[in-house]
């Protein structure tokens, strides 16, 4: 194994309080914009890069990860809707499984084919439970991984979820209420999960601004990731959320 990124999340967390991870898409749609934020992240005090999405719709998927690497001087770590976007680019990937939903594609099949692919890259895998929470924006991850989002009003259904992560040996959770939502993970949840779980959380999806994801990282976030508001609004703002999110 090549790197040890988990441990150096945990150790950003704990001697942050919280880390900021920007959440960049290697799809068409961001083709021009990669080096730019690549860059504004490395300047602004980001932690680390998540790189993935739900669907590309080009065959340069690759290529862009290659670029995100070269211009990184922070980890860049694999948060795959498939498969089909392992390389050997990354630092380390999130080994993810739909764990509120109840397709067994996402649950582990996805996962059988690609762990012999991520043994041969010799690419970290993190274990990491991926709870989708409906956002109201009808997420690209719902329709793709065929999977029905925990009530946003339900904290006892997150718990008894994030419980049986953390009792299947998960390493951390990711609250996600999909890209682009109109309703971002509610702090109560994020506070009852903290209070009931010990896995670190992971909260992305809909968070627009540096107060809301202090407020967040107050409930309990232990990693906070923005990919919208930053390709919709240029990289200036990273700044502010980096400020906001680190104690
Ligand atoms: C999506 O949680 C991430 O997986 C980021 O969501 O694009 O809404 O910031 P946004």
């Amino acid at each position: 194994m090549k790197s040890d990124i988990y441990q150096s999340l945990l150790n950003i967390r704990d001697q942050k309080g919280a880390g900021y991870i920007v959440l960049i898409d290697p799809d068409q749609k961001n083709d021009s914009t990669i080096e730019a934020h690549v860059t504004a992240a490395n300047e602004a005090g980001v932690d680390a890069l998540f790189v993935g999405g739900s669907l590309m719709m080009d065959s340069k998927c690759h290529e862009r990860v290659a670029r995100i690497k070269a211009a990184s001087t922070i980890p860049v770590i694999s948060f795959p809707g498939g498969l089909n976007q392992l390389n050997n680019y990354y630092d380390a990937m999130l080994f993810m499984s739909v764990i509120s939903g109840r397709n067994p594609h996402y649950l582990i099949g996805e996962q059988v084919l690609a762990a012999p692919v991520i043994k041969d890259l010799d690419i970290e895998p993190i274990p990491t439970g991926y709870m989708l929470f409906d956002g109201g924006a009808n997420s690209t991850v719902e329709f793709m991984s065929h999977t029905k989002p925990i009530p946003m009003n339900r904290s006892d259904i997150a718990v008894a979820h994030g419980l049986a992560g953390q009792y299947l040996g998960l390493k951390m959770l990711y609250l996600e209420a999909g890209s682009g939502a109109k309703t971002a993970v509610p702090v109560q949840i994020i506070s009852a999960m903290a209070k009931a779980v010990e896995c670190p959380l992971i909260v992305g999806g809909g968070i627009r601004s540096p107060e809301a994801a202090q407020e967040r990282v107050e409930a309990g976030a232990s990693f906070i990731v923005t990919g919208t508001i930053i390709e919709n609004n240029g990289s200036a703002i990273m700044k502010e959320f980096s400020d906001a999110i680190h104690q």
